[in-house]
């Protein structure tokens, strides 16, 4: 409950932030970005996604919260945009289901693409399935309609939501992230191994990139080669950073 009412007013005093954690492929090329929520507590200090989201979601702040990261993400692709560094990396959000099927949704990404000059196409949705098979006629037509607008979409914690894959088949998907339970399993996990070679062969067939998450181990690296996967996010290659941190990681490749 004190986190609850704090929250109230950390959005309206600007508390939360972004951190990025970077995705790479074999060679360590940085080609995308994960954007993942902060709040910095004027007491408690850092406090995790994991602890403040769902306390968002049960207070009905979620929609607010969600709109003021995703703005947040689209302003940092707006001021990448002119800038040769970074202007060819994908930005990924993570959307829960409020954002989602909340009615203004398309409008409003609409309106904040064209306020903060975010190219579209660098603009990554991460879903998950559970959410996407809730009600998916209208999760159909939110992502078509943003998908017309050249935003992508990826499904998060890919293997876990229990769903069906005939979904697959009707959403404008563009990447499917491998579950880092999974991914920690490798090489040795016989099942892990024939999932993620499952996910892998399902992305090539559908023509979609396919992504690890939760990468920590060399060994875990070759396995994932080994099965045609390519693009990594992970403690192995890179944390979760602050914005200054992650720009001058990519300001010292060049
Ligand atoms: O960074 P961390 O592992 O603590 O994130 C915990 C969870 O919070 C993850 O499931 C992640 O998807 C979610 N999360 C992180 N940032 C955001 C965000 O900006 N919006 C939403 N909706 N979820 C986020
Ligand atoms: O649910 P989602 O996949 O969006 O959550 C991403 C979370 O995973 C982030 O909060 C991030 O801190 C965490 N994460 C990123 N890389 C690793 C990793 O290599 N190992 C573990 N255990 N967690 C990771
Ligand atoms: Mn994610
Ligand atoms: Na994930």
């Amino acid at each position: 409950l004190l986190l609850e009412n704090d929250l109230r007013d950390a959005l309206s005093q600007g508390q939360f932030e972004l951190h990025y954690q970077a995705q790479c492929d074999a060679d360590g090329r940085i080609n995308g970005v994960e954007a993942l929520a902060r709040w910095r507590h004027p007491v408690r200090g850092m406090v995790s996604p994991g602890l403040f989201i769902p306390i968002a979601e049960r207070s009905g702040l979620m929609p607010a919260l969600g709109r003021e990261l995703i703005a947040m993400a689209c302003a940092q692709l707006g001021r990448w945009a002119g800038d040769a560094r970074f202007s060819s990396l994908r930005l990924s959000v993570n959307v829960s289901a409020s954002q989602l099927y909340s009615p203004d949704f398309v409008t409003e990404t609409r309106e904040l693409l064209a306020r903060t000059g975010c190219p579209p196409d660098r603009l990554v949705l991460e879903l998950t399935e559970s959410m996407l098979v809730d009600d998916m006629e209208t999760a159909v037509r939110t992502m078509t309609a943003l998908r017309e607008m050249g935003i992508r979409f990826s499904i998060d914690d890919f293997g876990t939501g229990y769903s069906s894959l005939a979904y697959l088949q009707r959403l404008p998907l563009d990447e499917l992230k491998i579950d880092r339970s999974f991914v920690q399993n490798l090489p040795d996990n016989a099942s892990s191994l024939a999932i993620v070679r499952t996910i892998v062969g399902l992305a090539r067939s559908l023509g979609l990139r396919v992504i690890a998450e939760g990468v920590e181990e060399p060994h875990q690296v070759q396995a994932l080669l080994d099965e045609g996967c390519s693009n990594f996010q992970g403690f192995r290659f890179h944390r979760p950073e602050a914005i200054g941190d992650f720009e001058g990681r990519i300001w010292q490749r060049q």
